[in-house]
């Protein structure tokens, strides 16, 4: 009878244990990387949320023009945050280490083309 009364106990922890971890991997579905970016203006800002919101696996996408970082969240199993950088990128813009394409760059209206510094001698 003790036995049995302790495997039962047991088992009720295990189960207890096992659906808080499901609960667990559920929350975590969700990841936040914050980017350092080459925007400039309300339009810059527009844009690049514009395009990651429009990213499979992302969010939400908040970027602060004061110091030109970038909040994404994303889902993990669906994207990842060098791609998001990417992404960045390809608009025309720089994302952390990740250099802004020529293309996306040469896209972008004149007022929002940051050159680099060595572009501009
Ligand atoms: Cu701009």
């Amino acid at each position: 009878m003790r036995t049995q009364l302790k495997s039962f106990v047991c088992a009720a922890v295990l189960i207890s244990f096992l659906s808080i971890g499901v609960k667990a991997a559920v929350k975590t579905k969700s990841e936040t990387v914050v980017i350092q970016t080459s925007a400039i203006c309300e339009s810059c800002k527009a844009r690049i949320e514009k395009a990651l919101k429009s990213t499979d696996g992302v969010q939400t996408a908040s970027l602060n023009l004061s110091d030109k970082k970038v909040k994404v969240k994303f889902d993990p199993e669906k994207t990842s945050a060098d791609k998001i950088r990417t992404v960045i990128s390809d608009i025309g813009y720089d994302a952390d280490n990740v250099k802004k394409s020529e293309g996306g760059y040469g896209k972008l209206p004149h007022c929002c083309q940051k050159p680099d510094k060595a572009d501009m001698h």
